[in-house]
């Protein structure tokens, strides 16, 4: 152990210790921009600088440890105004348009730059870099980047895609895609954790608020949306509702003062993926011979990516069904407007996701099959939803909750697990058993694959036949099993995978919340929902029985694979 004095706190920690952990251990907060726990203590911004009694420099705290003795002063009127000046110069590269920032008020530069009490900019330099890929999902604002690496880092360590890099040197050091090339023409899997990970407004998602906002003011257009598992546990974050008060229902009803004329469940679509996907899984198992296994699921379209650029050879593997989303925008223009006896060019189809991915997802041209126009016209991110409702001055606290839409406002609690990892395969193992032997298995039957574990695996015995499952989520953890499942290492049936770590939960399209991984707290607000749904299985939503009923026939019908399935290598 070792004795310190840590502005005025005598404390004694471990031996390794670093003086910022230290520091918290006395609740004394150290200001950072850089540090990342774990991912990124480079002390490369020099915020968190502190001073130690009988050295004449000043010392990052997120990488030093601490010395016998030591006596240490975090706030000293040196470390203050080197940390003053410190920011300043990390301003000088940045263009401080805070008032335009999407991330205005949500900016932890922004933070720091006022708790410092920096009113003027005295390195300010004209900057002359133009703004960067219009039109991609993912946009970056050179103007705005610290150059703090913490995309770098995210990229590498977790994802393991090594899109980021440093260009240049000295004063011309910028962060930008590796090997000098358009991030369009990257392997960027547009997972969004960069952005989420991001202190600034220098990453964001291409926003689609406008389209929206026009088709809502078009008398012609009956615009609907679909809200997606994962965003009902994170919505209210910024608002700063309780996760009880931050519900669907809430939100449904800001969305209808929005405009919207139905509010819709992206979970509905999660059970039609089910009944498809688990159909297909259970056709291709008995055919074993003559496929490759594992099977893979689809509905991520951050993983889509990642394995069309990484491991073309195993797309065929992936399973044909479509994600919710796009079975979502099919129904709509195909099947709805029937009900609501409307042209399908009539109808303009919004989704809500916590995911930057589907913004790509959605242009695929082979994803679009309901023959007019694009499936779904827009998808908003989590957080383009909080600043169109913000937008819109309307108090969410004071609202009622309200219903969403029927038919497809209706779903299991098999579909709205979808939002956390895992929840896929549970999902499915739910209604293959069903499947199989006619007959409902226990709802928890299949609890084992739930968790925030990188990587899980299961072995499930239905009516004897043994199904090896596995699950991973972050691409730096798809990676390590596809390497073992290639290697003979692994062998399994049925694997689940979304890129983004603990899934659409942790989803890049979600809200910032500094320094908190959310994905955890949030799925737990899934499985309570499930627990509390009437309906714990797909096959068993009325909906769902209604549409085959209707209008698809059956599960892997002509009509189905029309509308729901497609080939992921186009
Ligand atoms: Fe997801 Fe899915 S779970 S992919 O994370 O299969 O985005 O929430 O909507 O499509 O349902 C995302 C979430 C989402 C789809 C579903
Ligand atoms: Fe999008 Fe979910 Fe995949 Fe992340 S895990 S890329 S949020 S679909």
């Amino acid at each position: 152990m070792v004795n310190i004095n840590i502005d005025k706190y005598s404390i004694e920690v471990p031996e390794g210790t670093t003086i910022m952990d230290a520091a918290k251990k006395c609740h004394i907060s150290i200001p950072k921009l850089c540090y990342m726990e774990g991912l990124n203590e480079i002390g490369a911004c020099r915020v968190c600088v502190v001073e130690i009694e009988g050295r004449e420099r000043l010392v990052t705290s997120c990488n030093n440890v601490v010395e016998e003795g030591m006596v240490i002063y975090t706030n000293s009127p040196k470390v203050r105004e080197a940390r003053k000046v410190n920011v300043e110069l990390i301003l000088s590269q940045h263009d401080s348009n805070c008032a335009t920032c999407v991330r205005s008020r949500n900016c932890l530069l922004q933070t720091i730059s006022n708790d410092l009490g920096i009113i003027d900019l005295p390195y300010k330099k004209k900057l002359s870099k133009e703004k960067w890929t219009e039109g991609f999902p993912l946009v970056r604002d050179y103007e705005k980047c610290i150059k703090c690496m913490r995309c770098i880092q995210v990229c590498d360590k977790i994802q393991d895609l090594h899109i980021w890099d440093v260009a240049g040197t000295g004063s011309r050091t910028d962060v930008d895609v590796s090997g000098n090339i358009r991030i369009e023409e990257s392997n960027c899997s547009l997972c969004g954790q960069c952005i989420t990970h991001c202190p600034t407004g220098a990453l964001r998602e291409r926003d689609d608020i406008d389209q929206v906002m026009q088709a809502l003011a078009d008398p012609e257009k009956t615009v609907l949306v679909q809200i997606a598992p994962a965003v009902r546990t994170s919505w209210g974050e910024y608002f700063g509702l309780k996760r009880e008060q931050a519900t669907v229902k809430r939100l449904a009803a800001a969305l209808r003062r929005v405009g919207f004329d139905y509010i819709f469940d992206t979970s509905f679509t999660a059970d039609l993926t089910i009944m498809e996907e688990g159909s297909e899984f259970i056709k291709r198992l008995k055919n074993k011979e003559n496929e490759k296994f594992p099977i893979f699921t689809s509905c991520c379209p951050g993983w889509i990516r990642f394995v069309k650029s990484q491991h073309p050879d195993m797309v065929k593997q992936l399973s044909t069904a479509k994600s919710p989303q796009q079975m979502f925008g099919a129904i709509a223009k195909t099947y709805y407007a029937k009900l609501l006896n409307i042209d399908p060019s009539k109808i303009f189809s919004v989704s809500i996701m916590p995911c930057v991915a589907k913004k790509y997802e959605a242009e695929v041209p082979a994803v679009n099959s309901a023959g007019s126009g694009r499936d779904v016209d827009v998808v908003l991110t989590t957080r383009e939803v909080e600043r169109l409702i913000r937008s819109e001055n309307i108090q969410v606290e004071h609202l009622p909750e309200e219903e969403l839409d029927t038919p497809f406002g209706i779903a299991s609690g098999a579909a709205v697990i979808f939002g956390a990892t895992g929840g896929v395969m549970e999902a499915a193992l739910r209604s293959a058993y069903y499947l199989v032997t006619g007959k409902n298995p226990d709802p928890d039957a299949f609890k084992d694959v739930r968790g925030m574990d990188g990587w899980k695996e299961s072995v499930f015995n239905i009516d004897g036949i043994e199904i090896k499952v596995a699950i991973a989520s972050g691409l730096g953890n798809a990676r390590k099993l596809i390497e073992a499942i290639r290697s003979g290492e692994v062998e399994y049936d049925f694997v689940e995978i979304m890129a983004c770590p603990g899934g659409c939960a942790g989803g890049g399209g979600q809200p910032i919340c500094e320094g908190q991984e959310l994905a955890c707290e949030r799925s737990e607000v899934l499985y309570g929902l499930d627990k509390l749904n009437e309906i714990r299985f797909s096959h068993e939503n009325p909906s769902i029985i209604k549409c085959y009923e209707d209008y698809l026939g059956e599960p892997l019908s002509e009509k189905s694979h029309e509308l729901l399935h497609t080939d992921k290598s186009e």
